[in-house]
């Protein structure tokens, strides 16, 4: 649902401008330095891009579904690990609190949440515990007024920068399924929390992830979401059903860069006398990448405009993200392809692209955990 157009286009035209004129000419000093540089970190806050679908009464933007996966499509047009900075901010970060939180816990994390003053993580994955989320075994147990956390999270992504975490952890240990966890709110300072070395990652350089350990890390009663225990892995699947949707809409926005760049340098480069483009074979390839990522547009549109009309989109979410993230990988072996050797070397984004969009196929749900969840609700609804 789109509320007012006149201000949203002056918001993508703001963005879309940000990302031509700051984000790309940064990208390979982003992919070096390992780091967002910190001026651009500064000019994403003034810009309010840490509160795009947090909510207007807690200060930030209040983007509906369809709007963020405009903007998230435009974002994803320079390297994704820009987006990962503020992304999980809005998405799986704040959305936990957002989506299930009590009125007292939104108004005390979620306005800071907004302005980017403080940085949140979604801590879910385990050393032991990755699709099958629901057998989680980082515990917390009740002692008075706290909980105390005990286990270790693996791959957080912003880890090392996180001042605030949600974390599903499990508070009936005799239930080894879904309904012993519960989410809490927790404090990045408080004491029992360590985190591991930042991962060496194939891709996406400049966003980080690392283990977040909790020893005997006393959280406050009033810190679990919601207030009540055993709803943690349902808050968590609809903290998803949103970021999957989100980050297809990325993957759309990556598929489209990746076609302006193969064109690009398709009608610059010569061969056999006559500029790349010219041949049938490489028109080919342009024309299926072409394709897909369109198609990726409309599915992802489709799903959002779905959500914001009160329709449960858990299964088109998974569609979305099984056919983006898999569509954007083609779309990147194709762009290299295109390339010929130049696609190799590290000078042309395409090389560096190639690595990052591998990672978009693995988080928020694999391939295969998303045929899993379209599947089962297929057989579930025709039941
Ligand atoms: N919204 C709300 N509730 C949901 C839900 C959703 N999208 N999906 C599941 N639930 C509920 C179910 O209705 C069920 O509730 P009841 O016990 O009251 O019936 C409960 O959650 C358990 O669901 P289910 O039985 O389907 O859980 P499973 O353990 O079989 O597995 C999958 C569910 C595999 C889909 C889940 O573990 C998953 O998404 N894994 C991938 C995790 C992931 O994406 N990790 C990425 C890292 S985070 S960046």
């Amino acid at each position: 649902m789109i509320r007012d157009q006149e201000l949203l286009d002056q918001l993508l035209d703001t963005i879309s401008r940000f990302v031509r004129e700051r984000l790309i000419p940064n990208e390979a000093r982003l992919a070096e330095d390992d780091a967002v540089p910190a001026e651009i970190l500064e000019q994403m806050k003034e810009m309010g891009l840490f509160g795009l679908s947090i909510p207007e009464e807690f200060g930030g933007l209040g983007l509906t579904m369809e709007e963020e996966a405009l903007v998230a499509m435009e974002i994803g047009k320079t390297s994704p690990a820009f987006r990962s900075v503020f992304g999980t901010n809005n998405g799986i970060g704040a959305q936990g609190i957002l989506i299930d939180g009590t009125p007292e816990q939104k108004a005390k994390y979620v306005p800071r949440l907004a302005t980017g003053e403080i940085i949140s993580s979604f801590c879910l994955t385990e050393p032991d515990s990755g699709s099958d989320a629901a057998s989680l075994r980082t515990t917390a147990i009740r002692d008075g007024d706290h909980y105390i956390l005990n286990g270790t999270k693996r791959f957080i992504t912003n880890g090392p920068e996180a001042d605030l975490f949600t974390v599903m952890a499990r508070t009936d240990p005799d239930n080894k399924g879904a309904g012993g966890i519960s989410a809490f709110i927790v404090e990045g300072d408080t004491p029992g929390i360590q985190r591991g070395p930042a991962d060496m990652k194939m891709g996406q350089k400049g966003a980080h992830t690392c283990d977040i350990i909790f020893d005997n890390c006393r959280v406050p009663a009033e810190n679990i979401i919601g207030g009540r225990e055993g709803q943690g892995f349902k808050t968590a699947m609809k903290v998803l059903d949103r970021g999957r949707l989100h980050i297809s809409a990325v993957c759309v926005g990556v598929a489209e860069r990746l076609v302006e760049e193969s064109l690009n340098f398709a009608m610059e480069r010569k061969q056999f006398g006559v500029p790349l483009s010219e041949h049938q074979l490489i028109q080919a390839m342009l024309a299926d990448s072409k394709t897909e990522a369109y198609a990726g547009r409309a599915m992802v549109m489709d799903a959002a405009r779905r959500k914001d009309a009160g329709e449960n989109v858990s299964t088109l979410a998974s569609c979305a993200k099984l056919f983006c993230a898999e569509m954007v990988g083609r779309v990147a072996d194709r762009a290299v392809q295109v390339h010929g050797g130049s696609g190799y070397m590290a000078e042309y984004a395409v090389e560096r692209f190639y690595r990052d969009v591998r990672l978009f196929r693995i988080y928020e749900g694999t391939t295969q955990i998303q045929q899993l969840v379209v599947a089962r609700n297929m057989v579930r609804e025709a039941q």
